[in-house]
């Protein structure tokens, strides 16, 4: 399953889900849309907004740093 997390640092909702993520081992791609224009943009074009954190699951987005992690801890973390 891939899984892509968009974030920027210093954003403390980011860094929650980021904490969650290394906590639990949890294998994803991460992409900081500070870094160019054209992966905020990809964000943009997947999830309709520039908000993150938002994890896209095989193209879905997710939003919202505690429904992430809701999502993690039931799909990948339940699972391993
Ligand atoms: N309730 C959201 C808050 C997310 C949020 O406010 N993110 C900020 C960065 S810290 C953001 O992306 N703001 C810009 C935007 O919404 O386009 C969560 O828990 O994930």
């Amino acid at each position: 399953m891939k899984l892509t997390l968009y974030y920027f640092s210093g954003c403390p909702f980011c860094g929650r889900v980021l904490a969650f993520v290394e906590e639990h081992g949890v294998s994803l791609e991460k992409r900081n849309i500070h870094e160019s224009d054209a992966i905020k943009q990809e964000l943009l074009e997947i999830g309709g907004k520039s908000q993150v954190p938002c994890l896209v699951v095989e193209g879905k987005p997710i939003y919202e740093s505690m429904d992430i992690i809701e999502w993690l801890r039931e799909n990948v973390v339940r699972s391993k």
